[in-house]
């Protein structure tokens, strides 16, 4: 489609009006600075290539600020400036190249370098000393009276110090520093006030307070750097000598300021402060570069209300404008559905994003993120790229329409997308997971390794990197795969000599005697744990029992709530886990069947809890873990005023001194099987 210039350029008027007005007059920007920047250079390459489309309001033929009627004006006697930008190493080069051939120079300049605070450009007036007026830069001819809101800016004084001449306008910045600047944002939350998008944003919507006492109550600062009148005393030589005349009389000058040589010193000061910039407590969007020399400064003068003898160097834009292809969920290796938005590929921070995650489906509701959303996406330095907001005035709607939109919700899937499992979310849970376990190809490998851990199957040698290529060559499905492995199939992968090949597969034909707890655990269905697996097991004494009962029926099981018994219910109404049990115990798995307890009896230890420390002899710490958890008991890790026993073999550590100390009975191992047998 092509649009007409004029109409477009008609369109790009309109709109960065609006934008103009919502920025200044309501500090509520609703698109990045750089996407304003971007539609600013559309309308001047349009304007550039067909003058006759210039209009005498075009926001290109003036400098944006129009200042509010809330405040009396100031006419600025010596215009306030802006500064070109260079947004490259070619842009910067291409500025001192200029003032070369300008000056009729040779060799390396010397320049001045500073921050560039991301705030509101201000002008300050001392006659004799005394704070008499502050405006801000308004639209750099006319500002804004802001000399109450000033005054309550602690960095400002109200006196100058040292030998003050009669009258001096001071340059600089007002800023909010980031610590303020979240404090402020924390405790409007709270109240449920508005909060500001950004420190520049709070810095101006705090100096333009009608009331004095508001602005007071905001974290402000300051840094000056230029000079507007000055009567009554000699101009500094240059930059640098300015700067320490500030200083000098009290006014706050940033501590990073540096005198650099040529290109490569703004360079590399440009590399250092880039690299600072996530620690600095303030925000900066780039540095500014000047001559030093006042007499060359000068000579050099201005073009279209910039000085040519300074630049702006940019950092990279952190927020851009894009638009969501498409929503979908990937799932995790423990089956959590993470929702992912695909985006027109974007340059921001210095990188090309194309997808950012968006967490978790209440995120997705909280920021109403649609297909077909015109979104911010920022990437500030290292950090992950993130989708900040919806340009709710963006997002398309129905033909004829002007309050329908094309797009919906988005809602969780019911099933997964990668094995059309059933999708289940805890009440009170913000992740929402598959429940296919090692039947969906995204958890297989981590269903697979739990299978085969030592509280689970226990086939020792079946480690990570064993799992990770069984699974990536398909030699391995689901668990009862492993049990047609050969050793031969071992032996062909990675750092598997014959021998552990051979280890491998006796230890999973040993793991074919294994109980109905461990297997239960061993299943990887969600919130069943080892204490819930013994506990199911005892209650229903067969995995067919289990299988068939309902919801409800799982519920009466000790311990177990509906969390538990939605997941176990779900799990077991999949075919595909049924076939994997089924497959199992073709393969000669066996768990003998469990003597049915009672609920709530046959936990002879219940309620007691017990400590383990040193090595016993006849069984493993697991195997006493194990035997006292059957009972009931409750197995701790460290020995407070609420353990029942400890159990010391050989070797105890500093537990056993411990329960000494608390009076606390210390069973030896004969002790432990006296106890686990009358139990
Ligand atoms: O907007 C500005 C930010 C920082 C400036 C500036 C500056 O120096 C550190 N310097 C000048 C000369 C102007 N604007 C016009």
């Amino acid at each position: 489609m092509t649009v007409r210039p004029a109409a477009r350029a008609a369109e790009l008027r309109e709109q960065l009006k609006q934008h103009d007005y919502r920025y200044y007059v309501l500090d509520e920007p609703s698109i990045p600075d750089a996407e304003y920047d971007r539609l600013m250079a559309e309308l001047r390459a349009l304007e550039a290539a067909h003058p006759d489309l210039v209009t005498p309001d075009s926001p290109t033929q003036r400098v944006s600020g129009t200042p509010s009627a809330a405040f009396g004006e100031v006419v600025h006697q010596v215009p306030m400036l802006s500064l070109d930008n260079a947004f490259s190493e070619e842009d910067l080069a291409a500025f001192d190249r200029r003032i070369h051939e300008r000056l009729e120079v040779q060799g390396d300049l010397d320049y001045v370098a500073e921050p560039k605070l991301d705030g509101l450009a201000i002008a300050v007036i001392y006659r004799a000393g005394r704070l008499e007026q502050a405006a801000t830069r308004g639209d750099g001819v006319t500002g804004e009276d802001v000399t109450a809101n000033v005054r309550t800016v602690r960095s400002v004084p109200h006196r100058l110090r040292g030998r003050v001449p009669p009258l001096i306008e001071a340059r600089g910045e007002v800023f909010m520093p980031l610590k303020g600047f979240e404090r402020m944002n924390a405790r409007a939350r709270e109240r449920g006030e508005k909060v500001f998008v950004n420190p520049r944003n709070a810095a101006a919507g705090s100096l333009r307070q009608l009331d004095p006492r508001v602005s007071a109550a905001r974290p402000l600062d300051a840094f000056f750097y230029g000079l507007g009148v000055l009567d009554g005393a000699p101009l500094p030589k240059g930059q640098a000598e300015l700067l320490d005349w500030l200083r000098a009389l009290g006014l706050p000058v940033s501590p990073d300021t540096r005198a650099v040589r040529g290109v490569a010193g703004c360079l590399s000061y440009y590399r250092e402060m880039a690299a600072r910039r996530r620690s600095l407590p303030y925000q900066i969007d780039g540095v500014v570069y000047k001559l030093e020399s006042r007499a060359d400064q000068e000579r050099l003068g201005f073009v279209s209300r910039a000085p040519r003898w300074a630049i702006a160097h940019k950092f990279p834009a952190e927020e851009a404008l894009t638009v969501v292809r498409d929503i979908e969920f990937n799932v995790g290796r423990t089956g959590a559905l993470t929702p992912i938005a695909r985006l027109e590929p974007v340059f921001v921070g210095g990188v090309t994003v194309s997808n950012v995650t968006l967490h978790n489906i209440d995120e997705v509701h909280r920021k109403d993120v649609r297909v077909g959303d015109t979104v911010v996406v920022r990437r500030a330095g290292d950090v992950i790229p993130e989708l900040v907001s919806v340009i709710l005035d963006k997002r398309p709607m129905k033909a004829g329409r002007r309050t329908e939109p094309q797009s919906r919700q988005v809602e969780l899937p019911a099933r997964c997308p990668v094995c059309d499992s059933l999708v289940l979310r805890v009440e009170g849970e913000a992740v929402a997971r598959c429940t296919g376990g090692f039947t969906c190809r995204a958890q297989r490998q981590e269903a697979l390794r739990h299978f085969a851990s030592r509280r689970a199957l226990d086939i020792e040698g079946l480690g990570d990197k064993v799992v990770e290529q069984l699974v990536e060559h398909e030699l391995v499905r689901s668990p009862a795969d492993l049990y047609s492995l050969t050793a031969e199939q071992l032996a062909g992968l990675e750092r598997m000599g014959e021998k552990s090949a051979a280890n491998l597969v006796a230890a999973i034909d040993r793991s074919k005697d294994t109980t109905l707890p461990r297997l239960l655990y061993a299943l990887g269905i969600r919130e069943v744990g080892e204490a819930t697996a013994l506990a199911l097991a005892r209650h229903f004494g067969t995995l067919e029992a289990l299988m068939k009962a309902g919801e409800e029926e799982i519920q009466q099981v000790e311990d177990v709530g509906p969390v538990v018994a939605a997941q176990v219910a779900a799990f077991f109404a999949s075919v595909d886990h049924t076939n994997v049990i089924k497959a199992l115990r073709k393969k000669g798995v066996k768990w003998p069947e469990v003597a049915r307890a009672p609920a709530g009896a046959g936990a002879a230890l219940a309620g007691r809890t017990f400590v383990l420390t040193g090595a016993l002899g006849s069984m493993t710490r697991e195997e006493a873990e194990e035997a006292l958890t059957a009972r009931g008991a409750k197995v701790s890790g460290s020995v407070s005023k609420k353990t029942s026993y400890v159990v010391a073999g050989a070797d105890p550590g500093s537990k056993l001194a411990r329960a000494r100390e608390l009076g606390i009975p210390v069973l030896d191992e004969e002790g432990l099987r006296a106890l686990l047998r009358g139990g």
